[in-house]
């Protein structure tokens, strides 16, 4: 069976959301964070990488990369319509995903969250979490301005929603920081999802 390796508070929760969308059965593989499990050489050999989210498949193939699971669910579940099928819709939605896995998530959250993986300096941390709190407000804010007046990123519920969910949860319930408007109304409109409800329960995630 399909198989979802995630951690807590992880980005992997994006791809659980997913899972629950899609409403398949699925197994979990917690991978523990506080116990270094992700780069244990039993993790290792099913994702060298050591992260998560990583999909083992019905032919025990594994997927790894937010971006390549999300896109391989929706197109392998045509009719939940979690991508569009027009170039343009397609286009559009890879274009906001990879800006929120690409840019917010690893670009902006990362250095704030892991400042120790950019310098083994204690005196830069601060430097460095204020440059990626700063630019992942800056990001947001983007973001705002292409939620005005829309319920979702690109047209319907898609993959990219669910990408932008679990970084706004990290922003509000893990650092605390205030949303714009159009990302908070996006994130509350997520959290009543029932499919954002159920791996929130299943994580354990308050
Ligand atoms: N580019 C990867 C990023 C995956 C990633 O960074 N995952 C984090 C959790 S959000 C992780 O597994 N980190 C392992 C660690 O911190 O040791 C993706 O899109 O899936």
């Amino acid at each position: 069976m399909t198989t979802l390796c995630y951690a807590k508070a992880t980005c992997s929760i994006g791809i659980h959301v997913l899972l629950e969308e899609i409403g398949k059965p699925y197994d979990l593989n917690v991978v523990d964070f506080s116990k270094g499990e992700q780069k244990t050489p039993e993790y290792k050999k099913l994702n060298p990488k050591g992260k998560v989210a990583a999909l083992v498949r019905d032919d025990g193939s594994v997927l790894t990369e937010y971006a390549a699971i999300a896109t391989w669910l929706a197109m392998t579940n045509p009719d939940k319509k979690l991508l569009p099928t027009d170039p343009e819709g397609i286009a559009r939605v890879l274009e906001a995903l990879d800006f929120v896995v690409g840019t917010v998530h690893m670009l902006s959250w990362r250095l704030w969250r892991r400042p120790d993986a950019y310098s083994a300096n204690p005196d830069e941390k601060e430097q460095l979490q204020t440059r990626g709190k700063e630019s992942m407000l800056a990001a947001f804010d983007i973001i705002d301005e292409q939620l005005a007046g829309k319920d979702f990123l690109v047209g319907d519920f898609s993959i990219a929603d669910t990408a932008l969910y679990y970084v706004e949860y990290w922003a509000s319930d893990i650092a605390k920081w205030p949303l714009p408007p159009n990302v908070q109304a996006h994130f509350e409109r997520m959290k009543s999802r029932p499919s954002v409800q159920a791996s929130r329960q299943l994580e354990g995630v308050a």
